[in-house]
């Protein structure tokens, strides 16, 4: 029996698991078993631009080494012998670092202020058509290019060597080698959708018009595909964890990579909403949509595991209904999730519901403020109970989960006959029942760790415990997984 780790790091919580391959050739499954986890969010400091937004990567650093410590306790216990480490992250976010190896500053997070309208400046000299053609990424503010435009005046800017997304970057520490991963690497916006290797017309594009970005180029690593071994943990790390030189194997370490590989599917007729901090919801398909209808309607081409692409849309997501939570708690009223949900099934349905990827929603602060200025802005009930409120939420994200599941599926032309909800969103049941009433698609609930999933499949993949297509690989996922399922029959009326 093999056991592998998965770091699956999420923008509230980072966890490490242990998953054990068991069963024999054609019953194979994954016995998941989380060893650790630890709270992650973005830390605000005063910038030399204002308020800046970051990510306190050395508590992550930490979280993964003990993890590591705890998974190799779990696996002597268990008489299992750890043959791989695949570590996944949410995407576009990075660290700097100089000649001599050393972390420049701790990396900032996509929701900094900072980027507001340079998205748009960067788009405007490099014109977006031409752009979208080769990248196929759609314009969020928080695109890798974008960051690193607003970082290029900089104090540590002239110092920077190395550019390296964050599990690339957690994975050079463990094994000292560095490669740029390419699901990952996809959301940079500096790839080319259709190589798969970073574009020398955009890099070059943005060192004419920003020449104080230096050779981009030369500070981005190599590109590697899933299932390649980076490398073996050093010496200190092995000391540090108590594990041998186990190889680091990259995954698609793109959370959404590896989720949607966890997608339990049977055949290619499915889309997904892959439910987090983000929602992101699309489908799967073997090449890019790279047309000018596709760019309007701003719809991404990620790319995925074995070659595929993710064609979807970022919708805001659960952060919305947390942030929500967070904003009731600090004004002294607590109300736990469950009590927020309770509430919100006995609302009146679809009372209000906004447009929840409005640019107002992206930053931290008091949504209920927002939500209730968009409802007045749209001539609608303002809610004002946390039943409204969460209801609003909710029935707004299924909204929203209707309009881009429309788009995705008439701009690629796929036919889907099931919509897979995986990670923790699917826990969310009211959500899921609303989901398939907006949609009119059956809703198959689960994984809850999806990410995780997908990412130990595919470490097994590569040093052979597993074999086959992704197709096989969801099989495991599925034996693998408790699911739920809901009819897209009304939901109150
Ligand atoms: C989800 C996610 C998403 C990205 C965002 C930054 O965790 O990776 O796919 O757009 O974070």
């Amino acid at each position: 029996m093999s056991a592998f780790v998965a770091v699956d790091l999420g923008a509230t919580s980072g966890r490490v698991m242990l998953g054990v391959v068991t069963g024999g050739a054609g019953d194979e499954h994954v016995d998941l078993t989380e060893v650790a986890r630890f709270g992650n969010g973005p830390v605000e400091i005063p910038g030399s631009d204002g308020t800046a937004l970051h990510w306190d990567l050395l508590h992550l650093w930490r979280g993964t080494l003990d993890g590591l410590r705890a998974a190799g306790a779990l696996a002597r216990e268990r008489g299992v012998e750890i043959a791989g480490i695949g570590i996944d992250s949410w995407a576009v976010d990075h660290g700097l670092f100089a000649a001599d190896g050393s972390l420049l500053a701790n990396p900032r997070h996509h929701r900094d202020p900072r980027l507001s309208g340079v998205a748009e400046e960067v788009l405007g000299r490099l014109g977006p058509g031409e752009h979208y053609g080769v990248n196929g990424l759609q314009t969020l503010p928080f695109n890798t290019e974008f960051q690193l435009v607003a970082a290029r005046h900089d104090a540590v800017w002239p110092l920077v060597d190395s550019i390296r997304l964050i599990p690339d970057l957690l994975g050079s520490w463990l094994t000292g080698v560095t490669v740029a991963e390419v699901t990952n690497a996809s959301t940079t916006g500096l790839l080319d959708a259709t190589t798969r290797q970073w574009s020398g017309p955009v890099l070059d594009a943005l060192q004419r018009e920003y020449p104080e970005l230096g050779d981009l180029r030369a500070k981005l690593a190599d590109v590697v595909e899933p299932g390649t071994v980076v490398g073996h943990l050093t010496e200190r790390v092995q000391d540090a964890t108590g594990l041998g030189a186990v190889p680091v194997v990259a995954v698609g370490s793109h959370d959404t990579a590896s989720a949607v590989v966890g997608v339990p599917a049977k055949d290619e007729r499915f889309a997904y909403v892959s439910s987090g901090t983000w929602s992101l919801v699309g489908v799967e398909l073997d090449a890019p949509v790279l047309t000018e209808e596709s760019r309007q309607a701003n719809v991404t081409n990620e790319l995925g595991v074995d070659g595929t692409v993710r064609y979807l849309k970022n919708v805001m997501g659960l952060w919305v209904l947390s942030e929500t939570l967070r904003t009731w708690q600090e004004a002294g009223t607590e109300v736990t999730l469950d009590e927020a949900l309770t509430a919100a099934a006995e609302a009146q349905p679809r009372r209000t519901v906004v447009d929840v990827d409005a640019p107002e929603f992206l930053p931290p602060g008091d949504m209920p403020a927002r939500i209730a200025a968009a409802a007045r802005a749209g001539g609608q009930p303002v809610p004002e109970s946390v039943g409204e409120t969460v209801r609003c939420i909710l029935d707004s994200l299924a909204d929203a989960y209707r309009r881009v599941l429309h788009e995705v599926t008439r701009l690629s032309g796929r036919h889907v006959e099931v919509l897979h909800v995986v990670g923790g969103g699917s826990q969310n049941e009211l959500l899921c029942r609303l989901t398939a009433a907006a949609t009119g698609l059956p809703v198959v609930a689960g994984p809850v760790e999806g990410a995780a999933l997908g990412n130990v499949v595919v470490q097994a993949r590569a040093v052979g415990t597993l074999d086959g297509d992704l197709t096989r690989l969801r099989d495991v996922v599925r034996r693998s997984s408790r699911l739920r399922r809901y009819e897209p029959q009304l939901v109150n009326g």
